[in-house]
């Protein structure tokens, strides 16, 4: 989802060369292929957009390959560039970095001060890695590895599938479901009482060309060598109730929606302080509603492809 975002935006400026690496091709986990690849392509510039990901589920019943399959790519991807004297390097990771407890609005310099979500600790210690990675380098090397952390993303090749996906995607494919079924109830998972805040990956996109293309000392004036990350959201945050009658407002759903607390709220609330890439001259243009609209359309267009529903 990310990287098909990146690379739609990429082409929309063109002037560059895009050299993409899919699942299939190459696999990041494994070093000797990684290195295989980077000796032989000419790059410049890398946007590390490729990582395991997973909703609540998904991250709280496969912690190992959430853990391994993150860092495995983080490491071998970081140590290629440094390796092939590649300067500049975008790395993306995740709001859930930050310590469950922490205050919100959450800023860049709670990053460990205290303890992390349970549902997501290992995810949350392999991206907290990657900005390690990036710093350290950065420190010893004076290379010029940066570092985003973009807030819960959603948008076309999302997954959808109802078990392992984020909220987002999984309450667009059922309520679909529901909808063309003619059922009249939905199941969410929790209280719908947490709070998320929501960015469309296109929005995600643009800020990481922005970030990319700004100057060190632009870069130096907001952020420190040991705490170099810098977050990506829009800075308004939802209930889970409140999303999911957005969501089914937008597929025409007309029936209850019934909350199953079974299943994990998770962090009570996860809004990111967006301050520093306001200051730095961004801000997110694309709305939650409009969002989910367009979203929706991708979907019911692609729908035959989708995993768990063709
Ligand atoms: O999007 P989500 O899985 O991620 O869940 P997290 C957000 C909230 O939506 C939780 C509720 O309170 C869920 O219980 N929810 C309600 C649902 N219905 C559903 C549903 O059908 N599917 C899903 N998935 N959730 C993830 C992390 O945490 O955030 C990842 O696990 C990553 O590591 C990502 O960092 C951004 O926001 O709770």
């Amino acid at each position: 989802m990310v990287g098909s975002a990146i690379i739609r935006k990429l082409n929309s400026i063109g002037n560059c060369n895009i050299i993409t690496a899919e699942r299939k091709d190459l696999d990041l986990t494994n070093q000797l292929s990684v290195n295989t690849f980077f000796k032989e392509n000419p790059i410049d510039v890398v946007i590390l957009a490729a990582a395991k990901v997973g909703g609540i589920h998904a991250n709280n019943t496969k912690p190992a390959d959430f853990i391994y399959e993150n860092l495995m790519i983080e490491a071998n991807i970081i140590f290629a560039s440094y390796q092939n004297r590649i300067n500049d390097v975008l790395f993306l990771g995740s709001s859930c970095i930050y310590p469950k407890n922490t205050q919100q609005p959450m800023s860049e310099e709670s990053l460990l001060s205290g303890f992390l979500e349970p549902t997501n600790e290992p995810y949350a210690i392999a991206k907290i890695a990657g900005i390690k990675l990036c710093e350290s380098f950065n420190r010893q090397f004076s290379t010029n590895y940066r570092s985003l952390m973009p807030t819960n993303l959603y948008g076309p090749n999302d997954n959808f599938h109802p078990m392992d996906s984020h909220v987002v995607p999984a309450l667009i494919g059922k309520f679909h479901n529901a909808t063309k079924k003619g059922e009249k109830e939905v199941i969410v998972w929790g209280s719908g009482r947490p709070r998320r805040e929501f960015l469309h990956v296109d929005d995600l996109a643009s800020a990481s060309i922005f970030f990319l293309s700004l100057s060190d000392l632009e870069i130096a004036n907001h952020t420190t060598p040991m705490n170099s990350h810098v977050n990506v959201g829009t800075g308004k945050d939802y209930s889970i109730s409140e999303l999911a009658e957005i969501i089914a407002n937008s597929t025409g759903f007309e029936g209850n929606i019934i909350f199953d607390t079974e299943m994990p709220d998770g962090t009570l609330r996860k809004l990111l302080d967006v301050t520093k890439m306001k200051d730095l001259g961004w801000s997110y243009s694309i709305p939650l509603d409009e969002g989910i609209d367009e979203t929706y359309s991708w979907f019911k267009q692609n729908i035959s492809k989708l995993r768990g529903f063709n």
